[in-house]
């Protein structure tokens, strides 16, 4: 068993200072040690997987001498509970009504992000490791391959990391959905049948696996979203739920070292909170060791397989010479919210044929806002256009926000807002939301919002 620290987890760390002043300079699917060095096909499991199947508890601690170590508290908390739900999300770029001043970073947000490197995951773009700088740092991970440069061409839409991208020789790092190659969608199963990171099993028209940017998120008709695992924070924003390929990759991992999900040696992961301790799996300090935040990893081989590494430590560093927001209010189960919105019953993507049923449905349960003033919200972004259901329970065209209902929190259990029996729709992608507000003033905040997506097919 050869152990080694990675020491490239402390270039993980973002160019802040220049991020205060310009628009989305830095930016999953990659696993961490994935490379030349170690082989692609590196998959990276959290601390205590050692190959069979269980459930893998992960302390989570402050250092008791870190810099602002009590207001941390709260952060790292919700972070943890962010990890542990495992919930896909749209739309998770927040840059207005979320409390953070302008110039300054949300802890959370960051917190979130080291934690998903400490369990295993890598930027799923080139990121500021590759040696490369400005925009060319959205391409999607990959070595440089035989010709050892990296080939980077936009193509023909121009935009960097979406499927037309030409790499040349590069070798692609990124797990995909096969057949699909879209990032910020995850069917019901995750393993080597349905992820790959083959090239050949892009659909016939793709060039390269897409990464979750939030550049190319605005190719497909869904709300603005990155993935967690992105390199990069702006100030004054937050993005503080996962996307579906954060969650993606970490359940690759979980189907073992088989990679095959339902099978002896699948696991869970659950990060436990322990407080302030320097004696957890992770441990989080300001300790002013890096530029901005990092979080570095030790790991072993799991025995003698290659492709199979368990992370024994992690530690996540961060830098008090930056203005950070410290989140103050806990999140729990409790008090927040449980919003889903279904398509044909299920919450993961579904591929439908031309003349399939689709049928929208929503359940809330408020738990102890129930009875708080809200604003409702259902919005359908689709081929042919934004919808929005209105208070007549009808669906009608708009770029503006229309509101469904104003009124109290209530218990909703399976209400059912369109049946389409007909299959009507036209072929493409469509993303659907389901939101309630944390008040009642006809602005859409998307406060507690949940999201899905389904594809019609052409054929
Ligand atoms: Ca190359
Ligand atoms: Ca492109
Ligand atoms: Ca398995
Ligand atoms: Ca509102």
């Amino acid at each position: 068993m050869s152990s080694f620290s990675f020491a490239a987890g402390v270039m993980r760390s973002s160019i802040a200072a220049i991020l205060f002043l310009l628009p989305s300079l830095l930016q999953s699917g990659v696993f961490e040690f994935a490379g030349e060095i170690h082989g692609v096909d590196v998959i990276t499991h959290p601390t205590g997987y050692d190959g069979t199947g269980n459930k893998l508890i992960v302390t989570v601690g402050i250092a008791p001498s870190s810099i602002h170590a009590d207001r941390m508290a709260v952060a790292v908390q919700n972070a943890i509970q962010t990890w542990n739900q495992l919930i896909p999300t749209l739309g998770n770029i927040v840059t207005s009504g979320n409390r953070i001043p302008v110039d300054q970073f949300d802890f959370e947000s960051v917190t979130l992000h080291e934690l998903g490197h400490c369990i295993g995951l890598s930027h799923p773009n080139l990121a500021v490791e590759s040696g490369l700088t400005g925009n060319d740092k959205n391409y999607t991970a990959s070595t440089k391959g035989a010709n050892q440069v990296y080939d980077l061409n936009p193509g023909i839409d121009g935009i960097i990391g979406s499927s037309d991208d030409i790499r040349g020789d590069d070798v692609n790092l990124h797990w995909f959905p096969k057949g699909v190659n879209n990032p910020f969608l995850i069917p019901q199963t995750v393993d080597q049948l349905t992820y790959s990171r083959d090239l050949g099993d892009l659909p016939v028209v793709d060039h390269f696996a897409v990464n979750a940017d939030r550049d190319v998120s605005e190719i497909y008709p869904i709300e603005k979203t990155e993935a967690v695992m992105q390199q990069g924070i702006l100030a004054g924003e937050w993005r503080r739920t996962l996307a579906a390929d954060d969650v993606a990759t970490l359940r690759l991992g979980m189907s073992g070292m088989d990679r095959i999900a339902g099978t002896a040696d699948d696991y869970t992961v659950e990060l436990h909170y322990a407080g302030f301790t320097d004696n957890a799996d992770i441990t989080l300090a300001f300790d002013d060791k890096v530029t901005f935040s990092a979080c570095e990893i030790q790991a072993d081989f799991l025995g003698g397989n290659h492709n199979h590494l368990a992370i024994q430590t992690g530690n996540i560093s961060f830098n008090s010479n930056f203005p950070w927001y410290f989140e103050t209010e806990l999140r729990t189960p409790e008090s927040t919210p449980a919003v889903a919105i279904r398509i044909n019953d299920q919450t993961y993507a579904q591929q439908l044929q031309r003349g399939d049923t689709v049928k929208l449905s929503v359940t809330l349960d408020p738990h102890d806002k129930n009875g708080n003033l809200s604003d409702y919200w259902v919005k359908a972004m689709t081929p042919f256009g934004t919808f929005w259901l209105n208070e007549n329970m009808q669906f009608v065209a708009s770029e503006v926000p229309i509101r469904a209902y104003g009124g109290s929190l209530v218990h909703i259990s399976g209400l059912s807002l369109f049946e389409d029996a007909a299959g009507q729709l036209p072929p493409g992608l469509y993303s659907v939301y389901f939101a309630v507000d944390d008040n009642m003033d006809g602005i859409y905040d998307g406060t507690f919002k949940s999201s899905a997506i389904f594809t019609i097919q052409s054929f």
